[in-house]
This record gives structure tokens, C-alpha cells and sequence, in this order.
């Protein structure tokens, strides 16, 4: 194998490295999913067109008991980050606002690259606190404007 070659290989390695760096193929990406203590259900509702990479954007959050019924006047925290890189949200965001029907509006949304990020929520509401985690992952098409 001449030098040409065996660079040419090394480099082939490295983007296979690089890929095995994107998303897990088997993230749970599901909007609606159940508290860690199975107090609540929550569904996270995106902008309904994908927001470009370091632009602010709100996202909806809705809060229910396990039969459905929808919780009022609770508090969430916003956290998050990219596990796979070690860092955290770019911003603060908060639930500014309560809605009809226990949805909340998070404001101050905002994902610095494309990848794979978790959207930890807080609960805290007169029914009880919990937490629970959901998994996005922001393609390089949301990425272009
Ligand atoms: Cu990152």
C-alpha cells in the first residue's frame, strides 16, 4: 500500500469514528412520555417549524395526571445539554407563561450545534414533583437558515 493510500484509509477511519459520534440510532424521541415517579405525563411540543441553530425559540409544554387530567400552576425548570459532548444548554430557558389546559410556554430556547440534545423539565406543582427527560435531535437541515 503506498503512503497515498494508507491516508487515504487513516482519513476513511476517521469520518467512521466521527459518524459513530452522531446520535444514537435508538434515542426514544417521543413527545409524550411519562415523569421518572409516573406522577405526570408531559408533552413537549416544538416550534412547529424547526428553529435555525443559535436562533431563540419557544417551545410548549403540556402537564397531565396519568388519566389525563391536565395540571395547573406548576413550576418547571428548563435543563439540558448535549450528553454526548459533555456540555449544557447554551441559555436559561423558562416556563414564562401558563396556558389553558395545564400548557406551559418555555421561552429562550436555543441549540448552538446540530446533534443530539436532552430536554430535562422540573416539575413541581401542587400534585407532586418529578422530573422527566426527552431526547431531540437537531438535523443539519434545521441548521441552514
Ligand atoms: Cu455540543
Amino acid at each position: 500500500m503506498n503512503r497515498f493510500a494508507s491516508a487515504a484509509l487513516a482519513l476513511t477511519v476517521l469520518a467512521a469514528t466521527a459518524g459513530c459520534m452522531s446520535a444514537p440510532s435508538n434515542l426514544d424521541l417521543s413527545l409524550t412520555r411519562p415523569t421518572v415517579d409516573n406522577k405526570f405525563v408531559v408533552t413537549l411540543q416544538p416550534p412547529a417549524k424547526p428553529a435555525a441553530i443559535n436562533q431563540l425559540h419557544s417551545w410548549q409544554v403540556r402537564l397531565a395526571s396519568p388519566s389525563g387530567t391536565p395540571i395547573a400552576h406548576a413550576r418547571i425548570k428548563v435543563d439540558g445539554g448535549m450528553p454526548q459532548h459533555g456540555h449544557g444548554l447554551p441559555t436559561r430557558p423558562q416556563a414564562t407563561q401558563e396556558l389553558a389546559d395545564g400548557t406551559y410556554v418555555i421561552e429562550g430556547m436555543k441549540f448552538s450545534m446540530t446533534g443530539w440534545w436532552e430536554i430535562k423539565l422540573a416539575i413541581d406543582s401542587p400534585e407532586g414533583v418529578d422530573k422527566v427527560t426527552f431526547n431531540t435531535v437537531v438535523a443539519e437541515a434545521a441548521a441552514g437558515r
